[in-house]
This record gives structure tokens, sequence and C-alpha cells, in this order.
């Protein structure tokens, strides 16, 4: 019966100091286990006299029942510990001001191609896209650039394979949409295109073109000129002038290159011109007869126009930016500017 009591107080001192579950395992294994001390002492029943084995049964017993509670109480109150310190280590001080959410800002590309397609929506033309992995078929023999032709060389286009390659001009579109034949055509194709070109400050592997194709009854390049100088004037200001030389392209016969009037200067020639009064924006001329025929449309009753430009050029023109690669790094301290 004193060993019972020793076991008991010592049981209730250790518990009560222990500071954690496993501290708490232990003790219930020395006590309470296969081997534990009041385990041993049941076994001293048999060694006792008949009549007070029951007495002493019981008080073992309700003994293990106090230790049991009593490690029960311990384990909830250090898990209830833990998870006080837990709230208090991942406490959130809601009144700290927040972190500023960065907010993004439209690319000086998405800007003048806004305003572009603006121009020439008002104009009564339809925007369209098409893909960017094309047929050479579209790319380039519908447009009437042979096997032969250099632009067609590994160096210059990023091939697939033998007929499939990335666009290199947005043209492979406007092929596409006279093949399907309704007509008149009024179109502007803007779109990603792929050259392989080491990259500079006015070159890059990837860049953004926007072509646009006429084809109706009685389109002259008169039209082309009336089409071009108007757009000018709005995209670059009212007293914009352009001027039309002679050029080669081999989807378009005749051929032109187009300045514009140096919007900084007004003509006189400045450092934006380059001394010459005149900034060189984008190539035309009239849809090659043998183009037209290629994509299903008879050249003698229609004729049409068609032109191409870069859009990083435009950017690069319209916001004074000196160095290509930086519409591509999308900084946002760069782009925010715009
Ligand atoms: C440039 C300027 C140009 C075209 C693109 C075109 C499209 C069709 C038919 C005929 Cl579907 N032409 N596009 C025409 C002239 C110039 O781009 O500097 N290109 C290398």
């Amino acid at each position: 019966m004193a060993t019972l009591d020793e076991i008991r107080s010592a049981a209730a001192k250790r518990i009560a100091e222990a500071g954690g579950l496993d501290v708490l395992n232990d003790i219930r294994v020395n006590i309470l286990g296969k081997k534990g001390e009041l385990t041993q002492l049941m076994k001293n029943l048999k060694d006792m006299a008949p009549e007070d084995r029951p007495k002493f049964g019981q008080l073992v017993n309700s003994a293990r029942e106090e230790i049991e509670r009593q490690l029960q109480e311990a384990r909830d109150r250090i898990a209830k510990k833990a998870r006080e310190l837990q709230l208090e280590a991942e406490v959130i001080d809601v009144t700290l001001p927040a972190k500023k959410a960065q907010i993004g800002h439209r690319h000086p590309n998405s800007l003048a191609l806004d305003e572009i397609e603006r121009v020439f929506v008002g104009m009564g033309y339809e925007v369209v896209e098409g893909p960017e992995v094309e047929y050479d078929m579209y790319n380039f023999e519908k447009l009437n650039i042979p096997a032969n032709h250099p632009a067609k060389d590994e160096q210059d286009t990023f091939y697939i394979n033998k007929e499939i390659l990335l666009r290199t001009q947005t043209s492979s579109v406007q092929a596409r949409v006279m093949e399907k034949g309704k007509l008149p055509i009024r179109i502007i194709a803007p779109g990603r295109v792929f050259r392989s070109d080491e990259v500079d400050a006015t070159h890059s592997p990837s860049f953004n073109q926007i072509e646009g194709l006429v084809v109706d009854k009685n389109i002259t390049f008169a039209d082309l000129k009336g089409t071009l100088a108007e757009i000018a004037k709005q995209l670059f200001g009212e007293d914009t002038k352009v001027k039309f030389r002679p050029h080669h392209f081999p989807f378009t016969e005749p051929s032109a290159e187009v300045d514009v009037s140096c919007f900084k200067c007004g003509g006189k020639g400045c450092r934006f011109c380059k001394g010459s009064g005149w900034i060189e924006i984008l190539g035309c001329g009239m849809v090659h007869p043998h183009v037209l025929e290629m994509c299903g449309i008879d050249p003698e009753e229609y004729t049409g126009f068609a032109f191409g430009l870069g859009l990083e050029r435009i950017s690069l023109l319209k916001y004074e930016i000196d160095d290509m690669r930086l519409l591509y790094e999308n900084d946002i301290r760069f782009i925010k500017q715009f």
C-alpha cells in the first residue's frame, strides 16, 4: 500500500512537470506499461492473503485510472499550449499597410497597333488574324516567291520541315482570305512574324507586322496613294506628306517604298530624320496579277493594292525610342512612360 501511494504521488508530480508529449509517453510506459511500476505491483497479488486481494486489486486499478486521466489532462494541456504558441507566432497585423500591387500598362506596340487599327477600321477595313505556323504554300508560293528565291534561304526563314515554317510575313493571312473567294476585300492583317535575324537595335527574330490588302474592281495605284496619304495624316498629323519611291517586291507590280515627311521637323531635316526630312515607313504596290491568279481571283476582272509595315518601327518612331530591344524586355519602368 505504501509503494502504491509512492507510485501515485511520484506519477502525479512527473506528469505535472512534463513539458512535452514524448515525456508523457515515457511516463506512461514507465508506470502503466507491460513492465511498468504499477503492472509490477499487481504481480504481488499472488503473495497476498486471499481476503486482501480484491481490495488491493481495486486500489491498483483506481490508481491506474487516475494516472491515465492525469496523463490525458496533461496531453490536452500541452496541445492547447502548443496551439496558443502557434497562433501567437502566426499573428497577422491587419493594420500594416498593404504591399502596393503592380498595375500593368499598355505596351507601346499595343498602343500603336490600337491607333493604326482604329484608323483603318474607320475607313471600312476588317482586322483579320491567321496562324503563325504556316505552310510554305501560303507564306511564299502563292505570293510569287519561287523555290529558288533568296528570301526562302534557311538563313532567313525558320523551317519546321520542308513544307511548314514560321511565317515571315502576314501576307499568308491575306492569301488565305483571297482564296476564300469573298469579294471585295478590304483587310489589315496584324501579327507576329519570324525571321532568322541576329538581335540588334533594329532587328529581332520575332517582330510584328501589319499588312493591308484591298481587292475590288477598278482599284488603281491612285487608290493606294490616296489611302496611304490619308493614313499618314491620321497617324502622324494633318501636315504629313507622303513620297513614293519605286521599289521591287515579288508579290506586287509596280511596287514602291513610302516615306512620310518628318513629323519632328516638318521636313526641314533634323537628327530624327538624319537630315533628310523624310522617314521610311512602309512598302506597297499593286497586287501582282500572278498572285491574284494563284489565290483564285481573276486578274482580268479584279485588281488590288497591298502594303506592309513593321509595327515596332512605328512604335520606335512614334514614341522616340532608339533601341528595339527595349520593346521586348517588358521592364514596367520603361513601359509606363508611354
Ligand atoms: C515590305 C512591305 C509589303 C505586301 C507587303 C502583299 C500581300 C499580298 C499580296 C501582295 Cl497577299 N502584297 N503584301 C505588298 C507590298 C509590300 O510589305 O517591306 N515587305 C518586305
